[in-house]
């Protein structure tokens, strides 16, 4: 079974879809044996929640879910999670703002010169072949830079992104944002458990998908705004996974679909950041980024954080980005445990300590 890029589809094939899918639901109920079929059906009769099978189903497969629905469960108190240096400490008062908006931020983490030179590093970076992954890709060069490594590491981002998340973090991906002139905008996304990208499989499995379990920093490398495309948020949209609708105006690589919400410019955050600042969010807030209209690369990267006791890419051998059309083989990923122990040991780590020439090596899960 080969499951559809998110885009419109004709009538006869919608019916089709709705049949499977349909009949798909119904084998769900009644718990009949789900190991009989192949990995694709077995993926949805295991990841798609009741809500994904009843969106595609009423609307007759002209809407959907993307990702696993939550609903955003704010914590008891916003007292930070970690003891931090006085200097990295967030008020009880800016935690509680994280929680309400979605995001946090900017902060002063890098100066002018330390951004130019991991801009060198990485812009050559990205036009070889990735050590991990063998095509030329802007995911994961955390792992094969330890200049970039370095940035990441930075207590000014980590001891913040603690207090919120909690004093044990991994590193699970990492990407680069660099929009050349003209490169066009990100339209507007929201993300829970990555099932988005494989369609079939979450990349992250957390004990309760909705409590926060997962930041995204975003480091501006230059200066972004409105002209070169700065993220832009709509703030509190955390609180709940949206439906997409198929088809539309915009497009994201192969997919072609819109986001479902109310959408009022007016209430846009646009994250004008100077270089070497950075922000952090959850990634279930509704985010995008305009188009660069200037004539200068807008250089930028994120990373996602994790506590340890999420499970990232359980018993995957690749993942498929499939909006980009790219697979990512896992066999030399390994999640980088940035702050703190793993007393979990549920995820396969790639050490500092025993890095190797330009890669970092991954030591096998114990
Ligand atoms: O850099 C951008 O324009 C978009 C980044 C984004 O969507 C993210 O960091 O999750
Ligand atoms: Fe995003």
């Amino acid at each position: 079974m080969i499951i559809p890029e998110p885009r419109e589809r004709p009538i006869g094939q919608r019916t089709l879809y709705l049949l499977g899918i349909s009949f798909l639901a119904v084998w769900k109920v009644l718990h009949l044996p789900v190991s009989i079929w192949w990995a694709p059906v077995r993926s949805i009769l295991t990841n798609w929640t009741w809500g994904m099978y009843g969106v595609v189903i009423r609307s007759w497969v002209t809407r959907a879910y993307i990702d696993q629905p939550c609903v955003y469960k704010r914590p008891f108190d916003f007292f930070p999670k970690a003891e931090v240096d006085p200097k990295y400490r967030l008020s009880v008062e800016e935690i509680r703002s994280f929680h309400e908006n979605g995001y946090i931020g900017p902060f002063d983490a890098f100066s002018e010169s330390d951004v130019k030179s991991l801009i060198r590093v990485l812009t050559w970076k990205r036009r070889m072949l990735s050590e991990n992954f063998h095509i030329m890709t802007d995911r994961d060069l955390h792992l094969e830079s330890l200049h970039m490594m370095e940035f990441m590491r930075s207590p000014a981002i980590l001891e913040r992104a603690a207090q919120i998340l909690g004093s044990n973090l991994l590193c699970w991906r990492s990407q680069l944002f660099f929009k050349p002139p003209g490169g066009r905008e990100i339209q507007w996304h929201q993300a829970s458990t990555y099932m988005l990208e494989d369609y079939l499989q979450p990349a992250l499995v957390p004990p309760d998908r909705n409590e926060l379990f997962q930041l995204t920093v975003w480091v501006a490398l230059s200066s972004v705004n409105l002209e070169n495309g700065c993220l832009q948020f709509i703030p509190g949209t955390h609180e709940r996974i949206r439906t997409i609708q198929f088809g539309g105006p915009d497009g994201f690589y192969k997919v072609n679909f819109q986001l479902e919400f109310d959408h009022n410019p007016a209430k846009v955050f646009n994250a004008e950041m100077k270089a070497g600042q950075f922000i952090i969010f959850s990634e279930r807030v509704i985010h995008g980024s305009g188009p660069n209209r200037s004539s200068e690369m807008r250089h930028a990267f994120n990373y996602r954080l994790v506590p340890t006791n999420v499970r990232i890419y359980p018993g995957q051998s690749h993942h498929n980005a499939m909006h980009m059309g790219q697979s990512y083989s896992l066999e030399n990923w390994g999640a980088v445990l940035l702050r703190g122990t793993d007393e979990f040991h549920h995820n396969r780590l790639a050490t500092l300590a025993r890095f190797d020439g330009q890669s970092l090596a991954i030591k096998p899960t114990g």
